[in-house]
């Protein structure tokens, strides 16, 4: 019987369009809703949308429209970016849907006749902003300790829902279950502030102030605070949205993914509301942190708010997902920058699986006709054991382990991942498949080789599924592994070895295109959206230009021939290429000169694949004093066209054995 799995997003206020926060919340839930799936377990993943309150009524009021052509004309915006994003989310609740409503008023009345909720006139300090009440001591010198703007003194009569009443259970549960609430830093920050008398909830507001919500259904004359309605929606989302009413088979939630801007709504409101109800409570409750932009809080009134959409078509989707998770912990604070991901982007992504794939397809099709070999496990020896073992670890522990409700550790998880593709491409490194190639007496070995390294691909391929799902589609494309993602593939362990053989590899595009940062920096669509771009390095740019204009104008000194016949140039055939790591233009190419094999570092990486290059006949200068690039050493230059940006290799019009001079 498959485990129940229900995971949630906050849902967000429709005060505005979605921006890379949302985005943040919902990707991590959609890598454990998925993950979960591969896993075989029965899973609900619920987002939507907050539509009441002050903030949608003064954002409506704003744009003159009314409340709810106000939501219904921003709630695409949120659906479109979701499905955009790849998002597989089960249900999409609105707390303006009906089936919603009653269930908020049946709560309600359903307190209001225990005696939990009572009316009482009270006076405090107001926060506007975060539409509630603060108590004296809460309050220093007239500001919200929350949002940190002026408080007022307001009083009214209201009702109240008795939540004092709960504080001793709610520390005794979160004592008696550790993995309530996470991490544990903010576990102990909600146990610090239980530590304090726990206030009584207003949960109304009179409808002369607010008219924009769920009206009480024992007072006509108030609607209900918005957190009560908001954190109804994860229980009444499956009375109504999945086909047959299904909070038997869902509730209680597993995880309740949350910002830490809202971790005591969730923590205390929800638990208490919870226990009043007689509901069990969540299972895990995870806080995660909070994203600045290029090192500043994001905000309307600073400009920088950064539209996912803009990222997604500027750097892809898998990028996006990708960055995100892996930049920082998932409970700790991280800031978003364009350099940041186009580094992630052209070192994690484009040299690290990006090249472990293009090369692999590219030497199965040289070597092996083109389709998965068979291996021949007596020629295999401890490298093949440790990419083995890592392979089988990464589907099995590292997985499972970091991705547990209680941990979530995105980050690590894919460092993890990353970890094999290092080996993968160490592997086809040392194990020099090109070499093989040229001894007929070590076949058996070359397709042992060219198997492993498809079996690991095999492997990230499913370690990747959850968080990068095109990419995955695509490997699983390019080495015709024929998976089919909506079956729980993960659900069994996956064993070495079992990749098919004779499938046909197809060579298609880069995974990941490698992105140049100062090409970026020009683009004005991202500067408008709050990723800033630097003025320096366009002044560099036009600096460059300029130049240029002015070398094309002056006479390049005259050289006499001895001069030139200094330079021996030579044919050479490239039997591997690689990236230099940490290097966005520099290869790393092992080359035959007929007489000798030589390893030559060439700036022709952001024109060219490795992959491209190989069994390609090339011009080098044969005759230079070796010299080391980025640590790495060079035996010689290869000829290419072009200034600033590498245009053209030099290349033969004819075949012509490798050692030959060119004069
Ligand atoms: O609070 N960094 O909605 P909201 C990381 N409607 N995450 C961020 C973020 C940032 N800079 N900005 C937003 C509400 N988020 C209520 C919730 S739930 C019953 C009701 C994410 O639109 C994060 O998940 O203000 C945060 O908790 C949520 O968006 C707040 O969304």
């Amino acid at each position: 019987m498959a485990q129940s799995f229900y995971i949630t997003t906050p849902i967000y206020y429709v005060n505005d369009v979605p921006h890379i926060g949302h985005a943040y919340t919902t990707i991590a839930a959609d890598v454990l809703a998925r993950f979960r799936r591969l896993q075989g377990d029965d899973v609900f993943f619920l987002t939507g949308l907050d539509e009441h309150g002050q903030k949608v009524q003064q954002a409506a009021a704003k744009a003159s429209i009314a409340p709810q052509a106000h939501c219904d004309h921003l709630t695409p915006q949120f659906q479109d970016l979701w499905e955009k994003l790849g998002i597989t989310n089960n249900g999409f609740i609105r707390t303006t849907d009906q089936q919603h409503q009653t269930i908020v008023k049946r709560f309600l009345q359903s307190l209001y006749d225990k005696d939990l909720i009572y009316q009482a006139e009270y006076t405090g300090w107001y926060c506007t902003f975060d539409e509630r009440f603060w108590t004296e001591k809460d309050v220093e010198a007239g500001i919200c300790p929350d949002c940190k703007r002026p408080v007022e003194q307001l009083s009214e009569s209201n009702y109240f829902f008795r939540m004092g009443q709960f504080q001793d259970r709610l520390k005794a549960h979160i004592h008696d279950h550790p993995e309530f609430i996470r991490p544990i830093s903010r576990r102990n920050e909600v146990l610090g502030f239980l530590e304090k008398p726990l206030e009584d909830l207003s949960i109304s507001r009179p409808k002369s102030r607010l008219s924009w919500g769920i009206e009480l259904p024992f007072d006509s004359d108030y609607v209900t605070y918005v957190w009560f309605d908001a954190l109804t929606n994860y229980f009444s989302a499956l009375d109504y949205l999945p086909s047959v009413p299904s909070t038997t088979r869902y509730w209680p939630a597993t995880t309740h993914l949350v910002g830490k801007d809202i971790l005591t709504t969730h923590a205390v409101y929800w638990s208490t509301m919870l226990m009043a109800l007689e509901l069990p409570l969540p299972q895990t409750i995870f806080a995660h942190g909070w994203w600045t932009v290029n090192g500043e809080k994001m905000s309307k009134s600073r400009g920088n708010v950064v539209d996912p959409n803009v990222i997604i078509d500027t750097f892809g989707i898998d990028s996006f997902r990708y960055f995100l998770l892996r930049e920082v912990p998932f409970g700790q604070d991280g800031d978003f920058s364009q350099e940041a991901l186009i580094g992630r982007n052209n070192s994690d992504l484009a040299n690290g699986l990006g090249n472990l794939l293009s090369r692999t397809v590219t030497l199965i099709q040289r070597f092996a006709n083109g389709t998965i070999p068979a291996r021949v496990t007596s020629t295999e020896d401890d490298l093949d054991r440790e990419l083995e073992a890592a392979a089988e670890t990464l589907l099995q522990t590292t997985l499972p382990h970091h991705l547990h409700p209680e941990r979530i550790e995105f980050n690590r998880t894919l460092e993890g991942i990353w970890g094999l593709v290092q080996l993968g491409n160490q592997y086809i490194d040392k194990t020099a498949p090109w070499a093989l190639a040229k001894d007929s007496t070590k076949q058996e070995r070359l397709h042992t080789v060219l198997y492993n390294a498809a079996e690991t691909l095999r492997f990230l391929c499913l370690a990747n599924a959850a968080f990068m799902p095109a990419t995955a589609q695509t490997m699983n494309e390019q080495l015709g592994l024929g998976l089919d993602f909506s079956h729980p593939l993960l659900s069994q362990n996956i064993d070495w070895g079992t990749l098919g053989i004779g499938t046909t590899v197809q060579k298609g595009q880069p995974l990941f295109p490698r992105i140049d940062a100062s090409i970026l920096n020009k683009e004005s669509k991202l500067e408008t959206q709050g990723l800033k771009t630097d003025g320096q390095e366009s002044n560099k740019d036009s600096k460059e230009e300029e130049n240029k204009h002015q070398e094309g104008s002056t006479i390049e000194d005259q050289i006499s021939i001895e001069d030139f016949m200094k330079v021996q140039l030579k044919v050479a055939k490239v039997l591997a290429a690689e990236r230099v790591p940490k290097s966005n233009k520099l290869l790393k190419l092992q080359v035959d000169i007929g007489t000798e094999q030589r390893q030559i570092v060439a700036g022709i990486g952001k024109k060219y694949d490795p992959e491209q290059l190989i069994g390609q006949t090339i011009v080098i200068v044969a005759n230079l004093k070796p010299a080391k690039l980025m640590g790495v050493e060079s035996q010689g230059m290869v000829l290419a066209a072009g200034i600033k940006e590498v245009e053209g290799l030099l290349t033969l019009s004819e075949a012509v054995a490798a050692g030959v001079k060119v004069k």
